[in-house]
C-alpha cells in the first residue's frame, strides 16, 4: 500500500484542521477492500468511508436518495461487513519503542485484527480508538482487518436482554424493535423525522500508526486564568505521556514568537500534566459575527529533549470571556450569554450533519453551512444531539467566523440503558469529546440531551413503565445528565456552562418559559397560528420550526414526473413527520397544506404548493424571530429548527441538501439583521418596535407610510429618534382605526422604514391575512443587465402590489434578495451571482398573486 511517512503533521489533519499534532505517523487510509461477511469476493473500498458509499461507488446498490430506493437498501444494515488493507513497515520504524494503531472513528461494533491477532473490539462511534501494536508488526507487509457487526443485530441482542422497550421517538422501526439507544452511534442513522434510515458501518475517520520514543506530547489545553482588555493570561496545560522518567524542555509560542518556556522539566513515567503560563498584552478580543473581529492567536507548544524535538501541538486561541447568566428576576430567571461583558442576543439555527453518510459531510459542506449562517447574520448554531460530535473542521470555521456553538451531547428524544458498561461508555465518550473540542472559542455551552426530559415527563414516557422500571430509568437519567456529563465538563472544560437538557427550567423541571430554554412547537405540532410566537415568549428559544418543500430543481433530483403531487407515494414516503393526533392519517405534507390554507388559498398546482410552502415557512420564521427579538432582553435567543438537510427532502430546513436557499433563508437574513423595525398588531394599535443589536446608540429617522395596492401614498409620518444600543423598544403606535380610515383593509399596506446613517431597513404590515388581500394579476417588467458572465443585475417593476415575488432559474446561483413584496411604481434592483447566460434564457418569476 502507498504510505505517507511523516514527521510533520498527519496529512489528513493538515488538510482538514487548523490545529495540528506533530508525531511520526503512517497513514493507513489507502489500499482498503471490503466484502459482506461470508462472501468470497473482496471489493475496492474507500477509507474513511462507509459500506453504503462503497456499495454505491460500485453500483452494487441503487442511490438510496432516489424515490423509494431507501427500502431497497435496507438489507445492508442487517449484514456484517469486513474491511482489510495491507501496509508496509520497515526496520527503522519497528525500532520505535511505541507503535500505536489509531482509529479516529469506527462505526461502530468493530473487531480489529492486526496480522490475524484480535487487538480491539470497538463499541462507540464517537471516540478515537488506539492500541499498541509494536509486538504484532513485522518488517515488510502487515495486514489490518476490521470486522463490523451489524449495529442493528447487536442492538437487538441487547434489547432482548432487557425486560422493557426503551423509548426512542424518531427511530424508523416498530416501537419494540428500536435499537439505537443501545448503541453509541449517530442516532439519526436509524431514521428521523427529516431523514432516511440508513444504518451504515465503516472506518469513518482517519486511521494511522503513531510512533514515539521516550515521551509523547498528547494534548494541550488552553486554560484561561484571567482575561481582561489589558491582559489575557492562560495556562497552557500540556499532557505528556512518558515511558520512563526523563528531563524535557517545553516551549510555547504565540503567533511564532516565544511566549514561555520550561527547561529540564522532570517527567515521571506515565501521564504528566505540565502547565506553561502565557500572557497576551492588550489582546484583540474574539467577538461573535456582527459585533467585532474574531482574532485567533496561533499557539504552539513544542516538546524536546536536548536537541531532539519529540513533538508539538498547535491550536488557535480566541481571547474572550463568555458566561451563561441565569439571574433571578421578577419573572423567574434570565437565560442569556454574556460575551466580553456584554449580553448578546443569540440569533441562529439548529445544525444536523449535512449528509447521512458522514464522510460525504466534508469541509466544503461545513464551509457552506457556516457561510449560510454568517450571511444570515447568525451568531450561534446548535449542534444538535441526534447527529455526531462534529469534526474539528466545523468548529474551526465557527471560530473563524464568530459563530458560537450550543453543543449537545449526542442524546436525543430517547431513554438510555442504565447498565454500567453503557454508562462507562458514555463517560469515555464525554471525556474524549470535551477534551477534543475545548480549545475552540466557539464552544459556548455543553448540553446533556435534546428533549429527553420533555419526553420523560411532558410526553409521559414515565407512565409507560411500571414504577420499579421507571425508577431505574430515572436513576439512569440522573446518572448520565446530572453526573457523568457535567462531571466531564467540570473536569475538562470548567469555564463553559453545562445545561442538562434542552429544553428545561433552571431547576431541572419541564420548560415553563420563565427560566431556561424552550422548544416552541405549538406552531406545526399543535397547529397553532404564527401569532402564537408572540404569546408568552420564552427566555431563550432553542427550537421552533415549520416545514416546506425544497425548490423544484431539488425535488427533481429525487423524484420523477409521475411523483409531482404532494400525496404521491414518493412524497408520502419521504415525509417522516406523522401528525395522527391532528386528524387521521395527517402527515407533514398535509400539515403544510393546512398552514398554506390558513394564510393563503388552495394552490392551483404542485409547483404552486411547493412555492407557497416556502413562502408560508418564511413567514412563520419571520413572525417567530420578530416576536423573539422585540421581546429582548426578556427573551435572549432565537434558534430555529433547522438550517440544513441530510438528504434532499421536504423538512424544516431553510437551506436544502444542495445548498439552495429556500424563501425562509432570505427572510431569516432580514429578520436577523442587527437593526430591525417591526410593525405588529397589539390590541387596537399597530406598534412599531426597533431592535438594535449594535453596541452603540444610533440616531435615525423612522418613516411610516401607508400605500394602497396601486402604489398610491395615503399617509405618511416621519420622526427622528435615538435608537438605544443593544435594545428593543416601541417607538410608534398607530391606532388600527386610523389605518382603517385610510382605505379598504384588504387593499392597504403599512411600510415602516428606519434610516440610520447609510442603513435603511424596511418592513411591512398588512391588515389582513394574505388569503384575504385583494391581490391583482400583475404585469411585471424584468430587465437583465449583464455585468459579467457570473454577475447580472435584474430590474423589476410592477403595476400592482406583488406578494412574495420569487425569481427562479435553471442555473445555480444566488439572488441578492428574493421572495420580497413589490410596491407598484418602484424599481427593484436585484443582483444575481451565477451563470448569467442561463439566467438570460429562463429567468422566471412566481408570486402569490398567481398561485391560486
Ligand atoms: C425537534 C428536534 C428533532 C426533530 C424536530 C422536528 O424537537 O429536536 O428531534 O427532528 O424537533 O420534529
Amino acid at each position: 500500500m502507498k504510505r505517507f511517512l511523516v514527521f510533520t503533521s498527519a496529512l489528513f489533519i493538515v488538510l482538514s484542521s487548523c490545529h495540528t499534532k506533530e508525531i511520526t505517523t503512517i497513514q493507513l487510509n489507502s489500499g482498503w477492500q471490503f466484502r459482506q461477511a461470508g462472501k468470497d469476493e473482496w471489493l475496492t473500498a474507500t477509507v474513511p468511508g462507509c459500506v453504503h458509499t462503497d456499495l454505491l461507488a460500485l453500483n452494487k446498490i441503487p442511490d438510496p436518495f432516489y424515490r423509494q430506493n431507501e427500502k431497497a437498501v435496507m438489507w445492508v444494515e442487517k449484514a456484517d461487513w469486513e474491511y482489510k488493507t495491507t501496509f508496509e513497515v520497515n526496520g527503522n520504524e519497528l525500532k520505535n519503542d511505541h507503535i500505536l494503531l489509531r482509529f479516529d472513528g469506527l462505526d461502530t461494533y468493530a473487531d480489529v485484527y492486526v496480522n490475524d491477532s484480535l487487538v480491539m473490539k470497538a463499541d462507540n462511534m464517537f471516540i478515537g480508538w488506539e492500541v499498541p501494536v509494536k509486538n504484532l508488526l513485522k518488517k515488510g507487509n502487515n495486514e489490518l482487518r476490521v470486522y463490523f457487526h451489524s449495529a442493528v443485530a447487536v442492538g437487538m441482542e441487547k434489547l432482548r436482554k432487557v425486560p422493557y422497550a426503551l423509548m426512542a421517538a424518531n427511530e424508523l422501526a416498530p416501537e419494540n424493535e428500536r435499537t439505537n439507544v443501545y448503541t453509541r452511534k449517530a442516532p439519526f442513522h436509524y431514521g428521523w423525522d427529516w431523514g432516511p434510515r440508513l444504518v451504515t458501518c465503516g472506518v469513518w475517520r482517519a486511521v494511522k500508526l503513531e510512533m514515539w520514543n521516550t515521551a509523547k506530547l498528547d494534548d494541550i489545553y488552553l486554560k484561561p486564568q484571567k482575561v481582561t482588555t489589558e491582559e489575557a493570561r492562560y495556562s497552557v496545560v500540556a499532557t505528556i505521556i512518558a515511558d520512563k522518567s526523563a528531563n524535557v524542555n517545553l516551549t510555547a509560542t504565540i503567533d511564532g514568537k516565544e511566549a514561555a518556556s520550561r527547561k529540564k522539566v522532570e517527567l515521571k513515567e506515565g501521564e504528566n500534566k505540565i502547565p506553561l503560563d502565557i500572557a497576551i498584552q492588550k489582546p484583540e478580543l474574539w467577538w461573535t459575527n456582527g459585533l467585532g473581529g474574531h482574532k485567533l492567536y496561533a499557539v504552539e507548544i513544542t516538546l524536546s529533549t536536548g536537541e531532539t524535538k519529540l513533538g508539538s501541538i498547535k491550536h488557535r486561541l480566541g481571547v474572550r470571556t463568555l458566561e451563561l447568566v441565569q439571574q433571578p428576576d421578577s419573572a423567574g430567571s434570565t437565560f442569556y450569554f454574556k460575551l466580553n461583558g456584554v449580553p448578546v442576543f443569540m440569533k441562529g439555527s439548529n445544525y444536523i450533519p449535512s449528509d447521512i453518510f458522514l464522510t460525504r459531510n466534508t469541509k466544503t459542506n461545513f464551509e457552506r453551512v457556516v457561510k449560510d449562517a454568517t450571511d444570515a447574520g447568525m451568531n450561534m448554531l446548535r449542534v444538535w444531539g441526534g447527529g455526531v460530535y462534529e469534526d474539528d473542521a466545523l468548529y474551526d470555521l465557527m471560530d473563524e467566523n464568530g459563530i458560537l456553538a450550543w453543543n449537545d451531547f449526542m442524546f436525543a428524544c430517547n431513554v438510555q440503558p442504565v447498565d454500567s458498561l453503557h454508562l462507562d461508555n458514555i463517560r469515555k465518550e464525554a471525556e474524549y469529546n470535551v477534551k477534543r473540542l475545548r480549545n475552540h472559542p466557539s464552544i459556548a455551552l455543553w448540553c446533556g440531551n435534546n428533549e429527553n426530559l420533555s419526553a420523560w415527563f411532558g410526553w409521559n414516557w414515565i407512565g409507560r413503565y411500571p414504577k420499579k422500571f421507571s425508577d431505574t430509568l430515572w436513576w439512569g437519567y440522573q446518572q448520565i445528565y446530572h453526573h457523568i456529563l457535567p462531571e466531564a465538563v467540570s473536569k475538562y472544560h470548567p469555564e463553559v456552562s453545562y445545561w442538562p437538557s434542552s429544553p428545561q427550567t433552571k431547576d431541572n423541571k419541564l420548560s415553563d418559559r420563565l427560566s431556561g430554554d424552550e422548544h416552541d412547537w405549538a406552531v406545526w405540532f399543535a397547529n397553532a397560528p404564527f401569532s402564537n410566537y408572540g404569546v408568552k415568549v420564552p427566555r431563550f428559544v432553542s427550537e421552533y420550526g415549520m416545514q416546506s418543500f425544497p425548490e423544484m430543481k431539488t425535488i427533481r433530483a429525487f423524484a420523477n414526473d409521475s411523483d409531482m403531487e404532494y400525496r404521491s407515494p414518493v412524497m408520502e414516503h419521504r415525509q417522516r413527520s406523522n401528525l395522527g393526533w391532528i386528524g387521521p392519517g395527517v402527515n407533514g405534507n398535509e400539515m403544510i397544506l393546512i398552514y398554506i390554507k390558513k394564510y393563503y388559498k388552495e394552490p392551483k398546482d404542485f409547483a404552486s404548493y411547493v412555492y407557497l410552502s416556502q413562502v408560508m415557512q418564511a413567514e412563520s420564521f419571520r413572525s417567530a424571530i420578530e416576536a423573539h427579538r422585540r421581546n429582548m432582553p426578556y427573551c435572549m435567543g432565537s434558534l430555529y429548527w433547522q438550517i440544513n438537510d441530510c438528504w434532499p427532502t421536504m423538512s424544516w430546513s431553510s437551506v436544502d441538501y444542495f445548498g439552495r436557499w429556500k424563501a425562509s433563508h432570505y427572510f431569516v437574513t432580514k429578520a436577523f439583521y442587527p437593526l430591525l423595525v417591526v410593525p405588529y398588531a397589539n390590541g387596537s394599535t399597530v406598534s412599531v418596535s426597533v431592535v438594535n443589536d449594535h453596541l452603540t446608540d444610533d440616531s435615525g429617522k423612522l418613516e411610516l407610510t401607508v400605500y394602497d395596492f396601486s402604489g398610491k401614498e395615503l399617509w405618511k409620518e416621519i420622526s427622528d429618534l435615538t435608537v438605544k444600543a443593544n435594545s428593543s423598544q416601541v417607538y410608534a403606535r398607530i391606532p388600527l382605526s386610523k389605518l382603517r380610515s385610510l382605505g379598504k383593509e384588504n387593499e392597504i399596506i403599512l411600510q415602516a422604514s428606519l434610516a440610520c446613517g447609510q442603513v435603511i431597513v424596511t418592513n411591512y404590515y398588512y391588515l389582513k391575512d394574505c388569503k384575504d388581500l385583494a391581490l391583482q394579476k400583475p404585469v411585471i417588467e424584468k430587465t437583465i443587465t449583464k455585468h459579467s458572465s457570473q454577475e447580472a443585475e435584474i430590474r423589476l417593476h410592477s403595476n400592482t402590489l406583488v406578494k412574495n415575488l420569487a425569481l427562479t432559474t435553471a442555473a445555480e446561483g444566488r439572488f441578492s434578495d428574493n421572495y420580497f413584496d413589490v410596491i407598484p411604481g418602484r424599481d427593484y434592483f436585484i443582483i444575481f451571482n451565477g451563470d448569467v447566460d442561463s439566467l438570460e434564457k429562463d429567468l422566471r418569476v412566481q408570486c402569490v398573486n398567481e398561485s391560486y
